[in-house]
């Protein structure tokens, strides 16, 4: 049967459903909530929501989809079975009459969720031997380096090739079904290719950002309990070339003897002259290391699949939380290889049309590469793109006469990159034919109106849908987004929830859910999708505890949300202590940690503040040690630790030398009036002595505290 044949099939509906309008009540009074209390990126959403919002007809959402996702919800188990046994294949059949089977009520025993049970699958089988088959000269991944000049393209054929090489690799190397595979790698093709090559013999990939510090890369080998790392001398971006190989072996260094990993592979990516600036990755552990390339060219390039259950793990991947040590979130095979194909094939409506060129410019370190670089575009036979490179390098026109070369379809980024891209006017746009694109996406983080007016105008000249796709790294795919053409956009909402998704919105004193429209609380998701995470790796009752014991029977996003009076979703911003800033997740509580881990350093506070670019810039606020002084060597010298530690990209941006932080009496920090404070909106009212914008401060034990942190806004920071 082949595949493309399939692919049309499915778009014909299941079975015609009664078409429902439960989300679709028009309510005239609309009042905006009260932005008080709320973060950057929630103000900024706040604003969206007030000023772009309008009542739409209940016609102006198409039907099928309100069929089709009716079915998806009362039904999951006939729309999902249908789905997955005709798009992908499967060695052994899944049974059919328990498709899904799940505790969400911590209340009632262990959590649990299982799609596709019985079934027997390998992700990396759906993506390298079908489409090698069916289209073996297609083109699947374009390389697009750095440096400009740098371009390779690689067919379907020559991506199992490559795949099956690493694999044997591995498997030489002592991999075994289970095991783990740290990923430390830049954004060139071995990347992905290694990601699938640990699928296909049944290995679980972790992948780690090539922007982390060595610190935050020996947590998670430590933590995964990965014996093989695979990473790269270095990388050049932009002007910069990232020494990875000497934080690697800091890395590897720093790990006890139990944790130690046993292969290295180094993968040579720096020329000579680079190499030269950057001695240090050019060292070798002979006892360790191994040059990736040649391990590779010395093994076959064919290897048996390894079948997989449907449940069996297909990767972890670490994600910020708002306490502690960041948390491995576990995929498996089966549900994530459905709903990332399935999203992917509906949000950029990929229908197979050869000439389909899709670029995700996420990086294959945070989940968005995974979903739409490597799996979601090539289980369905579509060529992606892969960037090495930044936005603004060597100028602002990259990615649009990237677009013009490579003649993309569908675009998909972030919005702090179209942010800081605006800045540079609309000459680096209007410069190059942008014709071939279809569809424009974004993720992260919400996009304000601005932004989002000039995707539209600049970039898409109109004609391009924009999904605002809300999604997280635990969800594996997209949750609220646009499907194109199918019901009107309002800039700054990710609309309506995908197939399979069911969203509630919690009111969080009460713990009720909130019905009907024009209502505003925590965002969660009433069942399980088949993308969903089923644990922590390691730690399932830390999964249980941060997703399902705030509200029991539902999975707990962190962020909160308003359904408009058309029943769309507006996210406003996370409910948690964590930062979104250029759209990464960053845990206030990990930069803390990492300000009273110096020595001078008696208590830290971090919260976010608005940001041209980022969305959400870093503000800490520090208090010293007795006898020490703050100064502006000292303040340097926090901010390297920081980005030493955890990533150069969590860097803070402020930081505020305060005797004191404000706290309740039960010593609480209120982090409220530390927002509001570091909020550059309001610092010109505070310094003229109106102090009304922090709301009611008689629960603080000091009062004036308040005082000396509003001075404290007259220093440099
Ligand atoms: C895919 C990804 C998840 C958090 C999420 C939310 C924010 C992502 C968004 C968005 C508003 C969007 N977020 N997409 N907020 N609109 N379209 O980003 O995963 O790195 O785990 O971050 O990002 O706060 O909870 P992840």
């Amino acid at each position: 049967k082949s595949w493309a044949r399939t692919l049309s099939a499915r778009s014909t509906n299941p079975s015609p459903r009664p078409i429902s309008t439960a989300t679709l009540q028009p309510l005239t009074n609309f009042v905006p909530p009260s932005a008080a209390g709320q973060t950057g990126t929630a103000l900024m959403a706040q604003q969206l929501l007030s000023s772009r919002s309008r009542l739409l007809s209940a016609s102006a959402i198409d039907r099928s989809y309100l069929a089709d996702h009716a079915l998806s919800i009362s039904d999951p188990d006939a729309y999902w079975s249908e789905i997955a046994a005709n798009n992908y294949h499967w060695e052994k059949s899944f049974d059919a009459s328990t498709v899904l089977k799940y505790n969400f009520h911590a209340s009632k025993g262990p959590i649990h969720i299982e799609w596709f049970k019985g079934g027997k699958t390998n992700i990396s089988y759906n993506v390298v031997d079908r489409w090698a088959e069916d289209t073996p000269e297609k083109t699947a991944l374009i390389f697009e380096g750095n440096d400009p000049s740098e371009t390779a393209s690689y067919t379907f054929k020559e991506l199992k090739a490559k795949v099956f090489r690493v694999a044997n690799v591995l498997k030489a190397k002592g991999v075994k079904k289970g095991d783990r595979v740290a990923l430390y790698l830049p954004m060139t093709v071995d990347l992905p290719i290694s990601m699938l090559a640990c699928a296909r013999i049944g290995a679980v990939h972790s992948v780690v950002f090539g922007g982390f510090s060595s610190d935050a890369l020996a947590a998670r080998i430590k933590d995964s309990g990965s014996k093989v790392l695979i990473t790269a001398d270095g990388v050049g971006r932009g002007e910069k070339v990232i020494n990875l190989k000497s934080i690697a072996d800091t890395a590897m260094d720093s790990l006890g003897a139990e944790d130690q990993v046993e292969t290295c592979l180094v993968l040579e990516r720096l020329n000579e002259e680079q190499l030269k600036d950057n001695p240090t990755a050019s060292h070798r552990d002979p006892s360790r290391d191994v040059d990736f390339a040649a391990a590779c060219a010395a093994v076959s390039d064919d290897c048996p699949v390894t079948w997989m259950d449907a449940e069996d793990p297909l990767f972890i991947l670490y994600t910020s939380g708002s306490t502690g040590t960041p948390k491995g979130v576990l995929h498996t095979t089966g549900g994530y290889m459905v709903y990332s194909g399935e999203t992917f094939r509906n949000v950029f409506d990929y229908k197979g049309a050869p000439s389909d060129i899709f670029w995700c410019t996420a990086d294959c370190g945070w989940i968005t590469g995974h979903s739409y670089l490597a799996y979601g575009p090539l289980l369905s036979g579509c060529t992606s793109i892969v960037f090495e490179g930044v936005p603004n390098y060597p100028d602002a026109s990259r990615f649009w006469s990237t677009v013009e070369r490579h003649k993309v379809t569908q675009f998909y980024t972030a919005p702090t990159a179209l942010r800081a891209l605006m800045r540079e006017g609309d000459e680096p746009v209007k410069k190059h034919d942008l014709s071939s694109l279809r569809i424009l996406g974004t993720v992260g983080e919400p996009i304000n109106p601005a932004a989002w007016d000039w995707y539209n105008e600049i970039v898409g000249k109109g004609n391009c849908p924009i999904v605002d796709t809300w999604w997280q790294t635990e969800t594996g795919g997209h949750m609220l987004t646009p499907l194109p053409n199918k019901w009107p956009l309002k800039p700054g909402s990710a609309t309506l929830p995908f197939y399979g998704v069911a969203p509630a919105l919690i009111d969080p004193s009460s713990e009720e859910e909130l019905e009907g429209n024009d209502v505003h609380g925590h965002l969660c998701m009433k069942q399980p999708w088949p993308g969903m995470a089923r644990s922590l790796w390691n730690n399932h009752e830390r999964f249980e505890e941060v997703y399902f014991s705030q509200f029991d029977g539902y999975y707990c996003t962190g962020d909160g949300a308003q359904r408009d009076e058309d029943g769309y979703f507006w996210v406003t911003g996370r409910v948690d202590d964590v930062l979104i800033v250029s759209g990464h997740n960053i845990g206030t509580a990990e930069v803390e940690s990492s300000f009273v881990g110096h020595g001078d350093v008696a208590e830290a506070a971090v919260v976010g503040f608005p940001h041209e670019v980022k969305g959400e810039a870093i503000y800490c606020y520090v208090t010293l040690n007795q006898g020490v002084e703050g100064s502006e060597d000292l303040r340097w010298e926090l901010k390297k630790k920081v980005a030493e530690e955890l990533g150069a990209f969590c860097r803070p941006d402020v930081v505020h030398f305060t005797p004191a932080l404000p706290k309740t009496r039960s010593g609480k920090i209120m982090r409220r009036i530390l927002r509001k404070i570091a909020d550059p909106s309001e610092t010109d009212k505070l310094l003229a002595g109106d102090l009304e914008c922090l709301g009611d401060i008689s629960t603080l034990a000091d009062e004036a505290i308040v005082h000396d942190l509003v001075e404290g806004l007259r220093e440099p920071c």
